[in-house]
């Protein structure tokens, strides 16, 4: 080829990706349908609320196992205590659940939290209008260890025909069994944010990238998308979630496709407050950007499923550090992680700040501000927000 010809070639080769880049920037974002074909009324739903909310910029704000127990307490029967609305004045939009160890047939989760409990609190929730989300800590299908356990031979021993797919089947079966329970007052299964094999790019759980190849690893996740459709659950919206990423194409590396996943997301936690807190919005913010322009590519919402700062030990982190990088680009909904409060190890784990915390009035501030969205807001029953949730 003639110099001047490849260069030509070369130049509208690169006039094509500099449009497609632009165009995938400018693209808006369009509410679609979610992945089941067969999603349930309340499922679709639910989807257009997350979307909307995308849309319209605000953030819905959760907290994991937020009615289970908090800091030096635990739920007793018929009461919904929380951490949450005890500092904040406001009932959680969004709270998670774990589901692990109901794999074992056990009657409490990994920890400790009663599966019959949850099952009240989540329709509880339900009653109310608060969105549930649920992720699973799940042993590894290949020896019973537990979600930490990345013994290479895993995968493909977890895939259709491989020596542990059986067992794993058997693990999802009972997840499907307790799922089918999850009905409200009318007999409806409850909608639900469904976040399996979470933080698949990290290296600490069995589903993770150390052991799975990107093939390997869709394989798994088409066939619980699968399973769980023909089990009769088309209530869930499925929520992919990464940890570790420096580009678009590590997230889009083990992303089963567009057909199999709802949501996109990632989990990202602040550490050692207030001498990383430019670190940790740096990045932030370079997440968010990463994931707003796949959203615009994929047209699926993004969110924050995982963050938070261990025990707040800078009081106004909310509202100084966390709430600017919240906006510009918003994702659909962050989750701060659970309240243990002291554990065995003698250390205290919580992320959400209990009534009479130094940092309980800022996260009040936090919760106030007009993009941040509550059980309150998600009812639109509020008037103190400059803006309502518009569907
Ligand atoms: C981790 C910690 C653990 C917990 C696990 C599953 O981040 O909170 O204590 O067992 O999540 O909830």
């Amino acid at each position: 080829m003639r110099l001047r010809t490849r260069f030509l070639f070369w130049f509208i080769g690169l006039l094509i990706l500099v449009a497609e880049n632009i165009s995938a920037q400018k693209k808006i974002f369009a509410p679609g349908l979610p992945t089941d074909p067969a999603a349930s009324p309340g499922a679709v739903s639910l989807y257009r609320t997350i979307q909307s909310l995308q849309k319209n910029k605000q953030v819905l704000i959760g907290h994991q196992d937020a009615l289970a127990y908090g800091v030096g307490w635990k739920q007793t029967d018929g009461e919904w205590k929380n951490d949450f609305e005890e500092s904040s004045g406001e009932f959680p939009g969004l709270v998670g659940f774990d589901l692990g160890e109901l794999e074992l047939d056990q009657p409490v989760n990994l920890d400790k939290v009663p599966f019959d409990q949850m099952r009240k609190a989540i329709q509880e929730c339900a009653r109310r209008g608060s969105i549930i989300t649920l992720s699973w800590h799940g042993h590894n299908p290949f020896n019973g260890k537990n979600a930490w356990d990345t013994t290479d031979q895993t995968f493909p021993s977890v895939l259709p025909g491989g020596e542990a797919h059986p067992r794993l089947q058997a693990y999802m079966k009972s997840l499907a069994g307790f799922m089918k329970t999850l009905k409200d007052d009318k007999g409806q299964l409850i909608p639900i944010l469904f976040r399996p094999y979470h933080e698949l790019t990290g290296n600490w759980f069995w589903w993770c990238t150390n052991s799975a190849s990107p093939q390997q690893f869709t394989e798994l996740w088409k066939w619980t998308h699968q399973f769980f459709r023909s089990e009769g659950l088309h209530n869930l919206i499925w929520v992919y979630n990464v940890a570790w990423f420096n580009s678009g194409k590590d997230v889009l590396r083990y992303f089963p496709g567009k057909g199999e996943a709802d949501i996109i997301s990632y989990d990202h936690y602040a550490f050692d407050a207030p001498a990383n807190n430019a670190r940790y919005q740096e990045e932030i913010r370079f997440k968010n950007r990463v994931m707003d322009s796949l959203s615009r590519q994929l047209q699926l919402p993004w969110a924050i499923a995982e963050t938070g700062l261990e025990r707040i030990p800078d009081s106004t982190w909310f509202t100084s550090v966390l709430a600017p990088i919240l906006q510009k680009p918003a994702p659909a909904f962050v989750l701060f992680w659970r309240n243990a409060g002291l554990q065995e190890n003698g250390n205290l784990h919580y992320y959400v700040p209990y009534k009479g915390h130094p940092a309980a009035g800022n996260f009040r501030s936090f919760i106030r501000m007009p993009f941040t969205v509550t059980l309150q807001d998600l009812n639109q029953g509020r008037k103190s927000k400059s803006t309502t949730i518009k569907n």
